[in-house]
């Protein structure tokens, strides 16, 4: 009798912990949703920078999700085509779009050289809103 009593805070702890933690029902149908939205390739501007326009959607997506280019300056413009905010940033570099607002569209302008860049959405990173470069 003194030990099941002495469970039941425990359990209500743990439930009340998932409830605090857990997903909401819109998030974890997103984390559902396929990751991989596509390729796409770089072309150069009007000034001679390779460019590539990516769309972050209220299905907390980038399309494409990856990004193939040549090393060098890229510049990427994110558009943001919901409603909800987000932003792009290189994975552990801090360089970032900075917040971009539904129906708002920011851009960041990098210089790589060969490899795989991942870059993500730091307000999404938990449902997975993330890509890569790709330098050739
Ligand atoms: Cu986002």
């Amino acid at each position: 009798m003194g030990r099941r009593t002495a469970r039941v805070p425990a359990v209500v702890l743990a439930l009340a912990l998932l409830a605090a933690t857990g997903c909401s029902n819109r998030e974890s149908a997103q984390a559902r949703a396929p990751r991989d939205t596509g390729s796409g390739t770089a072309a150069a501007a009007a000034d001679g920078v390779q460019e590539i326009m990516v769309s972050g959607s209220e299905q907390l997506r980038f399309t494409p999700s990856t990004i193939e280019a040549h090393a060098g300056v890229l510049r990427i413009i994110l558009v943001n085509t919901g409603t909800t905010p987000h932003d792009l940033q290189l994975t552990g570099t801090g360089q970032s779009t900075g917040l971009i607002r539904g129906g708002e569209q920011g851009r960041i302008t990098v210089t790589l050289t060969h490899g795989r860049y991942p870059f993500e959405c730091t307000l999404h990173t938990r449902v997975h809103m993330a890509g890569t470069i790709i330098v050739s």
